[in-house]
C-alpha cells in the first residue's frame, strides 16, 4: 500500500553481511553507503564481530544461528521484489549453505560478492573450510566480485606483485567465475597510486587514484562493494558503477574517522558535510 508518492521509489538493495561492532566495516558500512548513494538498504545479519581491545584487537566472532539467518532472508525476500544483493562476511560453511539456498530461490540482476576470506589481523588459512565453501558455493552465483590483494591471489592461484599480475588475476577470476571482476591492489602494490583492475570479459580498465596514506583503512572493501551494488541497483552499467564506487571510497578514506583500534574507519558521509 502506498499513499501518493512525490518522488520515485528508491532501489531496494540488500546486504547479507556481518556486524563489526565498532561500525567501521561490515553491515554498518554497507548501510551508510547505501543511504549516501540513495538506495533503500536492508541487512540480513550473518555474524557479530567484536574486536577485543584487551587482546590486540583480535576478532571475537559469533555466527548468527542458521535458522535466524534463514528467517531474516525469508522475511526480506517475501517483502520486496529484490534484484540486487551484496554479500559481505558470511563466516562459516553452514552460513554459506544457508545463503546459497536463499540466493538460488529467486533470480537476481546483480549479486555483488565481496569475497571476505579473512579479516585484517587474521592469519591466512585460518578459515580454510570457509574459503573453500565460498569458492565452491557462492562464487558461481556472483555477477560481480571485488577481491582484495590477498583474495585475488587466493582465487586466481597466482602471486600478485605488480599491476600486470593484478590484470592476470582479474582475467583468471573472470574466466573461472564468469563474474565481472574488480581486483583491488589497495596499498599492497608499490607506487603512488591505489590501483584496481576492472575486467568484464571484454573491457579491461585500470582504475587509479592517489594513495591516501600507506595503511589500509577499515571498511574500504565493504564500502567499495556496497557502492557498486547501489549503483548497479540504480541501473548503472558495471564499469560506471566501478568508477563511481572508486571515487566514493577514495573520498571516504580521505574523510576517515580516527579510532583507538589499529585501523581508522572510512566515513561515507564526508562528501556532503
Ligand atoms: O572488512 C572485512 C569485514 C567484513 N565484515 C565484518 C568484519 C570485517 C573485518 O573486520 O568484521 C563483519
Amino acid at each position: 500500500m502506498s499513499p501518493t508518492q512525490t518522488s520515485s521509489p528508491p532501489a531496494i538493495t540488500l546486504t547479507i553481511a556481518g556486524s563489526e561492532a565498532t561500525g567501521g566495516a561490515g553491515a554498518q558500512a554497507d548501510l551508510r553507503t547505501f543511504q549516501e548513494l540513495g538506495v533503500y538498504g536492508i541487512v540480513a545479519l550473518t555474524c557479530i564481530v567484536s574486536f577485543d581491545p584487551e587482546n590486540e584487537w583480535q576478532h571475537r566472532f559469533v555466527p548468527v544461528e542458521q535458522q535466524v539467518i534463514a528467517d531474516q532472508l525469508e522475511a526480506i525476500q517475501s517483502c520486496y521484489p529484490l534484484r540486487t544483493v551484496k554479500l559481505g562476511m558470511l563466516g562459516t560453511p553452514a552460513t554459506i549453505d544457508t545463503v546459497a539456498a536463499a540466493l538460488k530461490s529467486q533470480e537476481w540482476d546483480n549479486v555483488v560478492l565481496d569475497p571476505v576470506l579473512i579479516c585484517k589481523g587474521q592469519e591466512p588459512g585460518a578459515a580454510l573450510d570457509t574459503d573453500q565453501a565460498l569458492k565452491a558455493n557462492i562464487l558461481p552465483l556472483a555477477t560481480f566480485v571485488t577481491p582484495n590483494h590477498f583474495e585475488a591471489e587466493s582465487l586466481s592461484g597466482i602471486t600478485i606483485e605488480n599491476i600486470e599480475d593484478l590484470k592476470e588475476a582479474a582475467r583468471i577470476i573472470h574466466r573461472e567465475s564468469g563474474a565481472v571482476v574488480l581486483a583491488k591492489g589497495g596499498v599492497r602494490i608499490e607506487g603512488p597510486d591505489a590501483v584496481d583492475v576492472y575486467f568484464d570479459g571484454e573491457t579491461l580498465e585500470v582504475l587509479s587514484a592517489p594513495k591516501v596514506g600507506d595503511v589500509a583503512v577499515s571498511g574500504a572493501g565493504c564500502t567499495l562493494a556496497a557502492a557498486i551494488a547501489a549503483e548497479l541497483a540504480k541501473g548503472a552499467a558495471p564499469l560506471d558503477a566501478a568508477r563511481t564506487a572508486k571515487t566514493f571510497v577514495t573520498e571516504g578514506i580521505r574523510d576517515r574517522v580516527a579510532s583507538n583500534a589499529p585501523f581508522d574507519a572510512v566515513w561515507q558521509g564526508g562528501a556532503h558535510a
